[in-house]
């Protein structure tokens, strides 16, 4: 394993970003097409603006075990129809390992999907710790009207798995619904 030198990194606790970021990761409207449920949205929504839905800041170690990457994302207020922004969603790669997330800021969920095709679904608030067991595939949701932000720590070595989510889709999504967070069957998968 590399060794490498120990280092701090401060959260500014008014932008909640990190000091430094390594890398900046946006994702756009663009970049999401077909993880929506609702594609005629999808489209409309994309033709008014491109919006950030959200962006990823990284501290950079080595991908390797032993070593741990932290970043904070920052999901922007939305929806693509009625089903809130969220990240992509991913297994890792590397299926035997966790994510432990930290609320900052803002509310929403994180959705977790077993190989087995368990939903599960924890609600987040400034100071709630969620915990990603190994395994499970992960997607954040902004259910509020502020950013959603959170602060993850995960093996470096993980490695994103988009294929399996990026193909099929979580079976159940979070929709708004009567003014409040649902979490549906997806439209888009039958007997889902
Ligand atoms: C969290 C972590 C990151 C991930 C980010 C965005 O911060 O799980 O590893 O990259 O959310 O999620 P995604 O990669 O699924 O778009
Ligand atoms: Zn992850």
């Amino acid at each position: 394993m590399k060794i490498i030198k120990p280092f701090s990194t401060k959260i500014d606790l008014n932008k909640e970003i990190l000091i430094p970021c390594d890398t900046l990761t946006t994702r756009k409207l663009s970049d999401m097409k077909g993880y929506f449920y609702d594609e005629k949205a999808y489209d409309k929504a994309l033709t008014k603006e491109d919006s950030i839905v959200y962006e990823v800041y990284d501290r950079t170690v080595p991908q390797e075990e032993g070593q741990l990457a932290q970043s904070i994302t920052v999901i922007h207020p939305g929806k693509v129809g009625n089903e809130y922004y969220m990240t992509k969603g991913h297994f890792h790669a590397i299926v035997g390992t966790a994510e432990v997330y930290l609320c900052l800021k803002g509310k929403g969920y994180i959705l977790l999907q077993s190989p087995q095709n368990e939903v599960s679904l924890i609600e987040m608030k400034p100071g709630i710790i969620c915990y990603t067991p190994p395994y499970w595939a992960h997607r954040s949701i902004n259910t509020g009207k502020e950013e959603f932000i959170f602060f993850v720590v995960y093996p470096a070595h993980a490695g994103h798995d988009y294929k399996t989510i990026e193909e099929k889709g979580f079976l159940k999504v979070v929709v708004e619904k009567n003014k409040k967070p649902a979490l549906i069957k997806n439209p888009k998968i039958p007997n889902s």
